[in-house]
Parts: structure tokens; C-alpha cells; sequence
């Protein structure tokens, strides 16, 4: 894959300061259940939940929340507003861990991270459905008890509802792309996908709330960096998905299923545009079949073809146009902020 303009951040969050922030965090849900009555077993669940959802992750959105804040600032937060943008970094792998849950029940996915998903477990099942819902409704408790005084409260609350509908109604056209015919699908709808399911939560959201705290968040800057965001997003979710067939599971913690799931994605995509009228034949009686014969019948027009060849001259092509975009931007607040995201989401896979 392409190698992309990086910046070095003098301060840049571990995973393992991201780690004790989201425990910080857990102990406040927690704290307020309580509060509620539920009982100790019933909260060990969610604890359980929350920490399968999060670690063994590189907790990227979080941590581009809290070092983006620092860069638009200039490194000098108060102890105060760092609590905050830990708090709100956590809130973002809060609801991530929502997403994943239900985005691996609906791909039939098997493991997550280098363990069985959530919903594989045996004390889990479809009980899963209902701890996403928990988990995102944390996201508004936290900002209802830590920000509802601050100037910028309404907006967060308003940016949070916005990246939870748009992913999810990108889930639901990723679930739609899913059900027609491959000659039906294009670049067109794939561009929209990506930007819907994967790059708003995943790169606008993380950069867009600390502007929103820190009172920079003008509508000129939020559309330039919404913008960006959307190209970076569509590169790093084609890159997901040649990982998902040409990933070493034991690398990516997750084992693929787009080619069984029939989704529209970038290595189905690219092989009806360079394959001949006989290997379309054949991807379009095996793609979407959940048997192993027909799967490895898919692999082998995708390697006739060299996708991977295809794929890395693809990605230098699209990591250059982005390059080019972010370096052009005018404005320096999302230069800084984007550099400080592809500084962490290029440089280690999710
Ligand atoms: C990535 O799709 C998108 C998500 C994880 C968002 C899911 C959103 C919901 C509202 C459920 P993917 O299926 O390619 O991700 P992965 O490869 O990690 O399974
Ligand atoms: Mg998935
Ligand atoms: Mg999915
Ligand atoms: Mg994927």
C-alpha cells in the first residue's frame, strides 16, 4: 500500500492512556446505572461488553480525538479541557463498539480482534442487539452529565445523532448494494457507502468534535474537512476490503466475508470492470454463495486477474489525489487535523 505524508506529534495518546480514559469513562456509565438500580450482575455485562468492544483495538477514533485537539491547539490544553477530550475520544470508541457489534451479526462475520464477535459467545447471542443499544445510549448520558453546560453541548449532541444516522443508513444501502445484481453495482453507489457507513464516524466525526469544543468549528472549515474526510474514508474502506480477501486474518483479527455476503466492494467492483465475459460468468454464479467451493472459485478470477497488482496501483493513485487535496487545503486547522488522523489510520490497519 501506499506510503502517506505523516506528521510526528511530539505528544501522541497510547492505547494504553486511550485504555484508562475509556475505564475512567466505564466507572461514570457505571456509576449512573447504579443510580438507576441496576444490579451488579446486570452492570458485569455491559463491563464485559464495553471491554471486548475495545480492547485489543488500536482505539484510533479516540485517540484522534484527544491529539487533534492538542495540534489545534498547540499542545497546550488545560487539565480540564483534556479531561474533557479524553471523555469525548471515549465516546467515539463507544460508539464504534456499537457498530462493530451489530455490524458483525449482520456480515455473519466469526471473530473479531482474534476472538469470537460478540454475538458468538454463549452467554450472548442476540442479547448483543440490545448491548449496542446500551452502549450508544452511554454516548448521550456521558455528554448529558460532563457537557451540558458547556457552550458547545448542543452541537456535540447534534454532531453525535449525525454520525450515528448517516453509518447507519450507510449500513442499511451496504445491506441494500448487497442484494443486486453484481453488473448492477458501481463506483458511484460504492463512493457513497463508504462515505456514509465508514467515513463520517470513522474521520469526520474524531476531527470535527474537537473543533466543536474548542469553539472552532466554523461551517466553511467543517465543509472542507468534511470533504477530505469523505476521500480518506472511501480509501481506507477499499483498503478494509482487499484486506478482506487478501488479509492475513491473523493480522486483521477478522476472517472476510464480503465475498459470501455479496457486497459491494472494492475487489468485486474492480474485477467486473477488468474481467473477460467468461470470468464474469463465473463470479456472478459464485459470488454471494456461503460455500467454500464457490468462494475459492471467486479467489481464483480475482488472482487471474492480479487484483492485488490492481489494488496497489489503485491506492498510490487515490493516496496521491488525497495528498494533493490535504496539502491544498485552505485551511491549516484541517490540514493539521487531517495529517494528525493519517498519521495513525495509514500507518497501522484497523
Ligand atoms: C465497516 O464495514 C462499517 C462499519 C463497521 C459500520 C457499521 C455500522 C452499523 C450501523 C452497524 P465492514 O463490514 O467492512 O467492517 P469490518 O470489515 O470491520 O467488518
Ligand atoms: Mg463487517
Ligand atoms: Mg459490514
Ligand atoms: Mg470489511
Amino acid at each position: 500500500m501506499a506510503a502517506l505524508p505523516t506528521t510526528t506529534l511530539p505528544i501522541a495518546t497510547s492505547t494504553q492512556t486511550m485504555q484508562a480514559t475509556i475505564t475512567h469513562v466505564r466507572r461514570l456509565i457505571f456509576d449512573h446505572f447504579e443510580a438507576i438500580g441496576l444490579e451488579p450482575e446486570a452492570i458485569q455485562r455491559i463491563a464485559d461488553c464495553i471491554d471486548i468492544g475495545t480492547e485489543g483495538g488500536n482505539l484510533l477514533r479516540g485517540r484522534t480525538v484527544i491529539d487533534t485537539a492538542r495540534v489545534i491547539r498547540g499542545h497546550d490544553l488545560s487539565p480540564a479541557e483534556a479531561e474533557d477530550v479524553g471523555k469525548l475520544g471515549c465516546l467515539v470508541e463507544l460508539m464504534n463498539a456499537a457498530f462493530v457489534i451489530w455490524d458483525d451479526i449482520m456480515d455473519g462475520s466469526t471473530t473479531r480482534r482474534g476472538k469470537p464477535c460478540w454475538y458468538r459467545r454463549e452467554s450472548v447471542g442476540m442479547r448483543a442487539v440490545n448491548d449496542g443499544c446500551v452502549l450508544k445510549a452511554s454516548i448521550y448520558l456521558i455528554l448529558k452529565s460532563g457537557f451540558r453546560n458547556h457552550p458547545a453541548y448542543l452541537n456535540l449532541v447534534e454532531l453525535f445523532e449525525d454520525a450515528c444516522l448517516h453509518t447507519e443508513l450507510g449500513q442499511h444501502c451496504d445491506a441494500v448494494a448487497a442484494t443486486k445484481s453484481l453488473e448492477k453495482l458501481n463506483w458511484k453507489q460504492y463512493e457513497f457507502i463508504t462515505a456514509k457507513k465508514t467515513a463520517y464516524y470513522s474521520m469526520y466525526l474524531p476531527l470535527a468534535i474537537p473543533m466543536l469544543y474548542l469553539g472552532l468549528g466554523t461551517p466553511e472549515r467543517l465543509k472542507e474537512l468534511y470533504d477530505i474526510s469523505m476521500k480518506v474514508g472511501f480509501i481506507f474502506q477499499a483498503r478494509d476490503d482487499f484486506l478482506d480477501v487478501y488479509g492475513d486474518p491473523k493480522v486483521t483479527g477478522k476472517i472476510g466475508t464480503d465475498i459470501q455476503d455479496h457486497k459491494c466492494a472494492w475487489p468485486v467492483l474492480t474485477a467486473m470492470s477488468l474481467c473477460d465475459d467468461k470470468q464474469k460468468l463465473i463470479l456472478m454464479e459464485n459470488y454471494g454463495k456461503d460455500n467454500p467451493a464457490s468462494v475459492s472459485k471467486v479467489k481464483a478470477i480475482f488472482d487471474e486477474i492480479n487484483l492485488p497488482k490492481a489494488f496497489k496501483e489503485w491506492d498510490a493513485g487515490r493516496v496521491a489525489e488525497m495528498t494533493l487535496m490535504i496539502e491544498n487545503a485552505t485551511d491549516s486547522v484541517v490540514k493539521d487535523s487531517m495529517m494528525c488522523l493519517l498519521s495513525k489510520y495509514f500507518k497501522d490497519p484497523r
